[in-house]
């Protein structure tokens, strides 16, 4: 672009210049030489602001497209390192500080999630991620929860401004696992999935409650199952984790989504127990029973034909009471004493 005021076109010329010379090019924008221009129109009488103000901004405008296109084609960009500066123990690099990552481990709660993930895969089970954000139809109304019901509020968790919800339980995935796996049943096969995850609670957190903990659900569905299959399934599951055979018990509870409900609970070791009483005798790992009928119907399956269980347990619940762990803090505190002992 030509410039009829000799000012700006001899700016313009020294400006192109320096944009040619310079690595950051978004300086020129910031030139003296350019601000003078801009002080300048002030100065002038007043019939000539306006054409001297429209070329000045139309110069300023035509170097900023200039840059845009200069950076969208530079190729003198040095590329990202996305190394982490302590995977390199050159001793040049080797920063005070950083441990070798060779010395690093899976977090115990990862370890574990992969052996209880195995175990149920030994016994036919497929395994399904849960999700860590998700929304109210499967939070609520896919599990047979009414709109307003008071049940709703044990689940009180943190809900984003356009309503996504991060899952307090990974019974959300039920209506999801059950559409996906429908076709087994066709071929004479049952449903058999379990679903690991991270839910989220608000809760006030001691030493077995944390804001944010894992379950695992399981979801079997086929023709003719009864709570006898449920219990089975869960204690053969147990004695596997738990590595000795364990008494099992459930007793009645209320979920929205299953009918019975039951919790389960097993006995504890009597190395665990702080005394004899009933109370310590006997530790509730998880929630579990017979898929409501609406649950199934929601998930198009025909309740008529086909019955089936879930059950969700926690995770940290079951590792502390594998390995003596009082509480549930130390998973998240990153202390190494504590997680290199796994
Ligand atoms: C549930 O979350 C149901 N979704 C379980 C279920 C699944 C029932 C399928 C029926 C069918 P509940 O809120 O009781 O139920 O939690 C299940 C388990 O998660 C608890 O027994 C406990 O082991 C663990 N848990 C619950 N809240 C916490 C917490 N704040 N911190 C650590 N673990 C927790």
């Amino acid at each position: 672009m030509e410039y009829q005021n000799a000012d700006i076109a001899r700016i313009a010329q020294e400006l192109r210049q320096k944009l040619a010379d310079v690595p950051d090019k978004r300086t020129v924008l910031r030139d003296p030489a350019l601000k003078s221009l801009y002080e300048q129109i002030k100065t002038l009488p007043s019939e000539e602001r306006g054409a001297f103000g429209k070329a000045v901004n139309r110069l300023k405008e035509e170097l900023e497209d200039e840059i845009a296109s200069l950076q969208a084609s530079s190729t003198s960009l040095p590329p990202i390192d996305i190394t982490a500066p302590w995977d390199d123990n050159t001793p040049a690099n080797k920063r005070p500080g950083f441990l070798p990552t060779t010395q690093g481990s899976l977090h115990p709660l990862t370890q574990e999630i992969e052996k209880i993930c195995d175990i149920y895969q030994r016994m036919g089970f497929v395994v399904e991620e849960s999700r860590e954000i998700d929304d109210d139809y499967h939070m609520f109304a896919s599990l047979n929860f009414p709109e307003g019901h008071p049940a709703r509020d044990d689940y009180d968790t943190f809900m984003t401004d356009e309503g996504l919800v991060a899952p307090a339980h990974t019974s959300t995935m039920q209506n999801r696992v059950m559409q996906k796996y429908a076709k087994n049943l066709d071929n004479n096969a049952p449903i058999a999935v379990v679903i690991p995850g991270r839910v989220f609670r608000n809760e006030d957190v001691d030493a077995t409650h944390e804001h944010t903990f894992y379950q695992v659900e399981g979801v079997y569905v086929d023709k003719g199952i009864t709570v006898g299959n449920l219990v089975a399934v869960l204690k053969a599951y147990m004695s596997e984790f738990f590595g000795e055979d364990l008494h099992v018990k459930i007793q009645p509870f209320y979920f929205p989504f299953t009918e019975p409900s039951f919790e389960f609970a097993i006995e504890r070791p009597e190395i665990l127990r702080k005394n004899n009483s009933e109370e310590q005798k006997w530790l509730e790992l998880g929630g579990c029973g017979m898929i409501h009928p609406n649950v199934l119907k929601e998930a198009g399956l025909d309740p008529t034909v086909y019955t089936g269980f879930a059950w969700g347990f926690g995770v940290e619940r079951m590792v502390m009471m594998k390995n003596g762990i009082e509480d549930i803090r130390h998973f998240q505190s990153g202390n190494l004493k504590f997680l290199r002992q796994f």
